[in-house]
């Protein structure tokens, strides 16, 4: 962590929760991205933890546009930069309410006409600024306002969906392993064309735990296998060391259901859903990785 730039684009003391993942990893995509960066955010917590006018805690231009928006105004934002011959980074920075529902046709578009930017997804799992309305991101048995008794759908496999663009660059990530989300978004930002980070960034309020649980909930959801740490870089898949460890010992998924008040009393038969959607995930990976699909 020693090695990561000392610069700080995200000033201390935003008005996210305590705890918040979210604006850790934004933390950290912009010590990567440097100060030549514009960020785009549609409405989700981070138009709201920046601050309100005139203070705010972002150190680099944010363009704060509507909810469906980010990669559309991103993608005009990154037209107008190459035409003036500035290499500017445009980064879009949107939540999984933004991304997997009412953004994805902007977002799809953007991926389809070769836009050069980045687009970030940071998944809560929730509509975290309105209250914790559900997603298609929400996993199944989870309780959100919106569904009390607990999620009855599997979560939307958005990596699929972006993955069927064919972007140059696409990855997953998690804010329990900050060095890594460094590096990808490094890695990112240096290649030419529409690029796709996918965060899974834990939420205290949303899936109550403790906010001093933060790192612990990503590290368990990554070593349970919940979720996959992956690059896919000009169609060839690599799956992450910290995974691939996982895998070979994962920890059971109770571990990552029971620390969560949000799947109290969930189901034996949503559990069993988890557990094949997960296997059948990291098969999928698997045989990607060593080309058999
Ligand atoms: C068209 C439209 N519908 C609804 C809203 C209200 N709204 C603002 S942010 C938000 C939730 C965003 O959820 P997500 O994208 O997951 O980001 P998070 O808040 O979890 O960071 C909603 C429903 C809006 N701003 N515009
Ligand atoms: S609701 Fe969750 S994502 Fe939003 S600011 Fe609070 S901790 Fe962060
Ligand atoms: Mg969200």
């Amino acid at each position: 962590m020693s090695e990561l730039p000392k610069e700080e684009y995200l000033k201390k003391c935003t008005s996210a929760c305590a705890g918040c993942s979210s604006t850790l990893c934004l933390r950290y995509v912009l010590k990567a991205a440097g100060p030549d960066t514009v960020l785009v955010v549609p409405a989700c917590c981070t138009s709201v933890l920046q601050g309100i006018y005139p203070t705010t805690a972002m150190n680099v231009p944010v363009y704060n546009v509507a909810f469906a928006a980010a990669a559309a105004c991103a993608s005009g934002m990154s037209t107008a930069f190459s035409a003036t011959g500035k290499k500017t980074n445009v980064i879009a920075y949107a939540g999984d309410g933004g991304t997997v529902d009412i953004g994805i046709q902007a977002l799809s578009g953007a991926l389809e006409r070769g836009t050069n930017f980045l687009y970030i997804c940071y998944d809560n799992e929730a509509y975290g600024n309105t209250g914790m309305q559900r997603s298609g991101a929400t996993p199944i048995g989870a309780r959100t306002t919106t569904t009390p008794g607990g999620k009855l759908e599997t979560k939307k496999d958005i990596d699929r969906i972006v993955a069927a663009h064919e972007p140059p660059y696409m990855a997953t990530a998690c804010s329990a392993y900050p060095q890594d989300l460094y590096k990808k978004v490094k890695k990112a930002l240096s290649i030419q064309g529409p690029k796709f980070i996918h965060i899974l960034a834990p939420c205290p309020p949303g899936w109550r735990y403790p906010t001093e649980k933060t790192v612990e909930l990503g590290k368990l959801a990554v070593r349970t296998g919940v979720w996959m740490l992956y690059e896919r870089e000009a169609g060839k898949l690599t799956i992450n060391g910290i995974s691939k460890a996982a895998m070979k010992k994962p920890l059971p998924l109770e571990e990552y259901l029971s620390a969560q008040g949000r799947f109290k009393g969930i189901s034996v038969e949503a559990i069993r859903e988890m557990q094949l959607t997960l296997e059948r995930n990291q098969r999928r990976l698997r045989n990607e990785e060593e080309g058999l699909c």
